[in-house]
């Protein structure tokens, strides 16, 4: 027995409520299923909904890290240009600092050249200082020039050798002439005198007594030196020819020393 409800009618049974038969029942479960197919559908969607997120979470990331690779890149790129501009600036530079370095050590030894001869200068001025200042000759003795000269005395004559020991025994030398005043000063002495000039070490190289060479052409007579007889190491000054003649060394004259 079953009891029917009309739905039309709302009344059971022959016109009012009866027990569902099989096939009611039937229809009834399929409805009963519907809420569970769409609680499925949405968790797949809400699943593919994370998938796509998850999928572009994944694209954006990895977008994000190409681009940090190419700006990492392009950093690396400026880091390399800027270290080898570096790498070639310190290489202009050690170049330069070498350069620098030879320039100095050619500065250098300028300088010390140049100071050297500021020293000798120096030295010279004060030599010259010493000089300039007012002598005063011993006894015996004649000025010329701020500069003393002894003179042979009358009648005495010695060889060119001994000439000179007399005048080393008076703290000075056989006289060097410098100046054609000077030589105008001693050969006004004597007719013959001896001078502080002989190539007795090499010959017809004519040296001072101070181990200076003679410089210039000196004042030599017409034809001198002419080492005549091949023994004329020694040199006079004579009044009459008013110059130089070379002569034998033991020949004896007068002598004129210079302090
Ligand atoms: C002398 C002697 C030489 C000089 C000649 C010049 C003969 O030798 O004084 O030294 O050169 O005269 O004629
Ligand atoms: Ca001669």
């Amino acid at each position: 027995m079953s009891v029917k409800f009309d739905s039309k009618s709302g009344e059971v049974g022959g016109g009012g409520w009866s027990p569902m038969d099989a096939d009611d029942r039937s229809n009834y479960g399929s409805r009963s299923q519907s809420p569970v197919w769409w609680i499925g559908a949405v968790a797949v969607c809400l699943g593919l909904l994370l998938l796509s997120i998850i999928l572009g979470m994944v694209a954006l990331n990895s977008r994000a890290i190409n681009q940090r690779d190419t700006k990492f890149e392009y950093l690396i790129y400026n880091l390399t240009k800027d270290r080898d501009a570096v790498r070639d600036e310190r290489n202009q530079l050690k170049i330069h600092s070498n350069n620098l370095t030879k320039e100095l050590l050619i500065l250098q030894s300028q300088y010390n050249s140049m100071a050297a001869s500021r020293d000798e200068l120096q030295r010279e001025v004060s030599q010259l200082n010493l000089s300039r200042a007012e002598k005063t000759c011993l006894q015996g003795w004649v000025k010329f020039n701020n500069k003393c000269y002894y003179v042979s005395p009358n009648r005495a004559a010695k060889t060119w050798e001994m000439s000179r020991k007399d005048c080393q025994e008076r703290g000075a030398d056989l006289v060097i002439i410098t100046t054609k005043a000077e030589l105008d000063f001693v050969k006004k002495h004597y007719d013959v005198a001896w001078i502080g000039l002989s190539d007795k070490q090499q010959e017809g190289k004519w040296k001072w007594v101070d181990g200076s060479d003679l410089e210039g052409a000196g004042f030599w007579q017409e034809g001198e030196p002419n080492d005549h007889n091949s023994n004329e190491d020694c040199v006079e000054v004579s009044r009459t020819a008013s110059a130089w003649n070379d002569a034998s060394c033991d020949t004896k004259f007068s002598w004129i020393c210079e302090d």
